[in-house]
């Protein structure tokens, strides 16, 4: 496997790396894109939090100064909060900014391909990326599924992908590419801030040792691809229908503004918040925490950390 130049892990992740501790990775765009100034660092850093007190290391992953950092010190995880200007950076857009020396939250996409090569097998995330509703015409189909096609092995906690995107095209997708999609404690696929798409899954688990089974299976086998574990928003701050319409009125604001490619997950999840009153916020934060909660649970729970030898 390649290594990356220009890349670093910050003491505490290098230590649990060499004594063979699991470490979760958490990607950043949420942080400096997703979500707005202070919920966003109050988030993070209770992302981190719940890593830890599942009994894992937190490795949040971000591009500071051209260099890819795995495992961000307090102050830098406020810089990607307060900043404002880090760029949003899928996996192509991490060689620009390595070279030109800066900052740069990462993506899903991203923030796979850079934990992959430090041999992380967990990553949690809000919502994943995927395709977009007129992607028939426009061809925009987030490369988070290209990379979860690649990222043999790892485990990925999310709440599914929102309600604004084809959500059952994304999941034909992410079978095309040999992505294993669990729900965790669910039948459905979850709808990011709503609990239920009415999309059935395939395969169930109820708990962070079954969820490991089910990724040492996977590793085993050598089989391609990501395992997506799924799980819905916390009940108390799910919202309901009236969100799902929120979402398609934003959608609607996207397309008369004439907001396209990257720009436009940031604009919805913006335009979703004042059309819901904050309640989006709450929900956004609910799932995020939980999802890294339970990341750190199944690390804790594959009995090695390190890829292919969980
Ligand atoms: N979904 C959210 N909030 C986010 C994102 C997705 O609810 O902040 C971010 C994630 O980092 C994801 C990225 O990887 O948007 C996908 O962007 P695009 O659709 O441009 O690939
Ligand atoms: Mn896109």
């Amino acid at each position: 496997m390649t290594s990356i130049d220009h890349g670093s892990c910050s003491a505490e992740v290098s230590e649990a790396r060499a004594g063979g501790r699991p470490v979760v990775a958490l990607e950043s765009t949420l942080i400096a894109h997703g979500l707005p100034w202070p919920d966003n660092l109050e988030t993070a850093r209770g992302a981190e939090e719940a890593v830890r007190r599942a009994g894992a290391t937190p490795a949040t992953i971000a591009v500071l100064g051209g260099v890819i950092r795995v495992g961000l010190s307090g102050e830098e995880l406020e810089r990607v909060a307060r900043s404002g200007t880090f760029l949003k950076a899928g996996r192509r857009d991490l060689a620009a900014a390595v070279a030109r020396g800066l900052d740069a939250a990462t993506t899903v996409s991203a923030t796979l391909w850079i934990a992959r090569r430090r041999r992380i097998g967990v990553m949690a995330t809000g919502g994943l990326g995927g395709v977009h509703r007129d992607a028939a015409t426009t061809f925009d189909v987030s490369a988070d599924l290209d990379e979860l096609g690649r990222a043999d092995g790892v485990v990925v906690t999310c709440s599914g992908v929102k309600s604004i995107l084809d959500v059952p095209a994304t999941l034909e997708v992410l079978e095309t590419r040999g992505v294993a999609v669990v729900g965790y404690r669910t039948d459905e696929f979850p709808a990011f801030l709503t609990r239920s798409s009415g999309l059935p899954l395939d395969v169930r688990a109820e708990s962070p040792e079954e969820v490991a089974a089910l990724a040492r299976a996977h590793r085993s086998l050598g089989l391609p691809g990501a395992i997506v574990l799924a799980q819905p928003v916390p009940e108390p701050e799910a919202l309901d229908r009236d969100a799902l319409e929120a979402a398609l009125a934003a959608l609607d604001q996207a397309h008369a503004q004439q907001v396209t490619g990257k720009a436009i997950t940031p604009f919805l999840l913006d335009q979703i918040r004042g059309l819901t009153a904050g309640r989006s916020l709450r929900a956004n934060r609910a799932l995020i925490l939980a999802n890294a909660r339970l990341a750190g649970e199944v690390a804790a729970a594959l009995s090695v950390n390190e890829l292919g030898d969980g």
